[in-house]
């Protein structure tokens, strides 16, 4: 059987190159008798719809699979309604992702859907294809629902998640047409070593996401595996533009003695000279050993970030989150204290790593004079990148109702994920996270979120800005007029593009 699967994004986000799209993919081709291929609207989203009929004319699937994130469910309606007027009435249309995950019923309720497949998709979907080819049933396929004849579904138990992540094949980054592109505006690529987060931070899909399928969901990778796969990415993109790693596993560095392994084994690859990398860490991951539950050391471990600043890390990403212990600790269930995060601040900055602070503007309860709280510290901590997200309603919000003594249930919160008729934001913006629509709320408007994160940018980026100039010169502005006639070239976000070129191009990739 053949299936081609689809990464829905109008938004114009030149990042969105979806690594589980990629895994899936790729283990359709490598393990199956299937055959798996992309089609991404990222490079073709102002003809999207003619780019959906020539691929579905020259690759002929059997099957159609779509992607479905939470903020991308407009595009993946879309997306269903075309096919069905336009390109078939009947190929099976197959949805996963976090959203099915999640939330798998009101997915595979969505006009035009015939199957839903919860969690993981390697196995699952490989058994749902072999179903339709051999044309038997699907009553037993664990993790799959599908619709019945008569309009409602059939939902099978749940499949667990996959034990042995090292035994998956690497993703094959070249199953994306427009690779290089990607590869021009974000010059990184994005890895993946682990699965799932043990925190329970209460804005975040994470931690209810642990529930909607049995067994372990968080996983590390072999370490050696990992490097060989990074080695791998590396020979085929190092000379494409693949200028820094990028671990997407939001705690990288927790566990102490896998950190070591892999530095070891990333050095003993000779990598650490050939590609840097950028992680993600909490502002208490080097005060833990093991994990949380494990006896809390209040002491930093030097080690550990010296480790990884010899074999390469040349940034280090942090959730700061919000300037205050109470929108941080008690209502994002963060864990994480202002007087760790400035250590951690104070620390990597000694250890010469590059910081990029992420911050969430506009969460359940906040006050206005809690956002200047979280501009504040900020400004204390100095990372080289400050990012300001707004906070965006997720798959899982709507099922928040009380976090310790605050109620969050909808009659004190809006709870209207795709609430947008006031917004001040465009179509486009509204699915991202950088410039997404910000939440109702009885403590702030809308606007002012949206006014307070320009305001929050335009003083640290006025000064990144000018670092730059300063030592960059001519060079900046002739690096800042290609990469963004070519964003305008490409119908991109031109928002995000700049983003991007402030952050991961040319000379500003580190500072
Ligand atoms: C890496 C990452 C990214 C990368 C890659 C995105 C991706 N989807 O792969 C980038 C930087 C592009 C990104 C962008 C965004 N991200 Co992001 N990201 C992550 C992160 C850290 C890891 C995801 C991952 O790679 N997991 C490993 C892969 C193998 O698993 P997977 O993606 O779940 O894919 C499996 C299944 O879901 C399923 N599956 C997926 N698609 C399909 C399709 C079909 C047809 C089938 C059958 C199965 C199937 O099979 C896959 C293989 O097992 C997660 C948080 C986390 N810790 O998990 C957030 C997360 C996925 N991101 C999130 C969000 C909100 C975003 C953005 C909207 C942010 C923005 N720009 O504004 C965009 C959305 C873009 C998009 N379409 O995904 C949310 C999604 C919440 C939701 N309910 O939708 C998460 C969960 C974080 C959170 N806040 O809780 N992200
Ligand atoms: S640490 Fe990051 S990935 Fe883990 S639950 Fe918290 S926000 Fe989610």
């Amino acid at each position: 059987m053949k299936i081609s699967v689809i990464s829905p994004n109008l938004s114009g986000c030149v990042s969105i190159l979806d690594t589980g799209v990629t895994y899936l993919a790729t283990y359709i081709n490598e393990r199956t008798s299937h055959d798996a291929s992309i089609w991404d609207y990222t490079f073709n989203r102002h003809r999207w719809q003619s780019y959906l009929l020539e691929k579905y004319k020259k690759d002929k699937p059997d099957v159609i699979g779509i992607t479905h994130t939470t903020l991308y469910t407009s595009y993946v309606v879309e997306t269903i309604k075309e096919i069905r007027n336009n390109i078939s009435k009947d190929i099976p249309i197959v949805l996963g992702g976090y959203h099915p995950t999640l939330r798998p019923r009101e997915s595979i309720n969505l006009p035009g859907v015939d199957a839903v497949i919860c969690g993981e998709g390697e196995y699952i979907l490989s058994n749902y294809l072999d179903a339709l080819e051999s044309k038997s049933e699907l009553y037993n396929i664990p993790g799959l629902l599908f619709k019945l004849n008569n309009g409602s579904y059939f939902e099978n138990s749940r499949a667990g998640w996959i034990e042995d992540i090292s035994s998956l094949p690497f993703p094959d980054y070249e199953l994306w047409e427009d690779i290089d592109k990607y590869l021009y505006f974000i010059q990184q690529l994005w890895l993946i070593g682990s699965r799932g987060c043990p925190y329970p931070c209460t804005n975040c899909e994470e931690v209810y996401i642990k529930d909607a399928s049995p067994g372990n969901r968080f996983r590390y990778r072999d370490p050696q595996n990992y490097v060989d796969e990074i080695k791998f990415q590396f020979e085929r993109f190092g000379d494409r533009g693949l200028r820094m790693g990028h671990p997407f596993d939001p705690v990288f560095p927790i566990n102490a003695q896998w950190t070591r392994e892999f530095c070891s084994k990333y050095i003993d690859a000779g990598m650490h000279t050939k590609l840097p990398l950028s992680i993600f860490a909490r502002g208490d991951t080097f005060y833990l050993h093991e994990g949380p539950g494990s006896a809390r050391f209040q002491t930093f471990d030097h080690d550990r970030v010296k480790c990884l600043a010899e074999a390469g890390v040349r940034e280090v990403r942090i959730g700061v989150e919000t300037g205050t212990d109470r929108m941080r600790n008690e209502i994002h269930k963060k864990m994480c204290t202002t007087k760790q995060l400035e250590e951690t601040f104070h620390y990597m900055q000694k250890h010469d790593m590059n910081t990029i602070a992420y911050n969430m503007l506009g969460g359940p309860t906040e006050t206005r004079s809690e956002m200047f709280e979280t501009l504040k510290l900020n400004w204390k901590l100095k990372p080289n990148k400050p990012i300001f997200f707004i906070y965006q309603m997720l798959a899982h919000d709507t099922q928040l109702s009380q976090v310790g003594n605050y109620d969050l249930s909808p009659d004190a919160i809006s709870k209207d994920i795709f609430n947008s008729e006031d917004s001040e934001r465009s179509v486009e913006d509204q699915s991202t996270i950088q410039f997404g629509e910000p939440m109702q709320s009885k403590t702030f408007s809308k606007n002012f979120v949206v006014y307070f994160q320009l305001f929050c940018y335009s003083i640290f980026i006025g000064r990144r800005i000018s670092k730059m100039i300063f030592k960059q010169r001519f060079e900046f502005f002739k690096n800042l007029y290609i990469y963004m006639r070519r964003g305008y070239k490409e119908k991109a976000n031109m928002k995000i593009v700049f983003a991007y070129f402030l952050g991961s191009c040319e000379d500003n990739l580190f500072e």
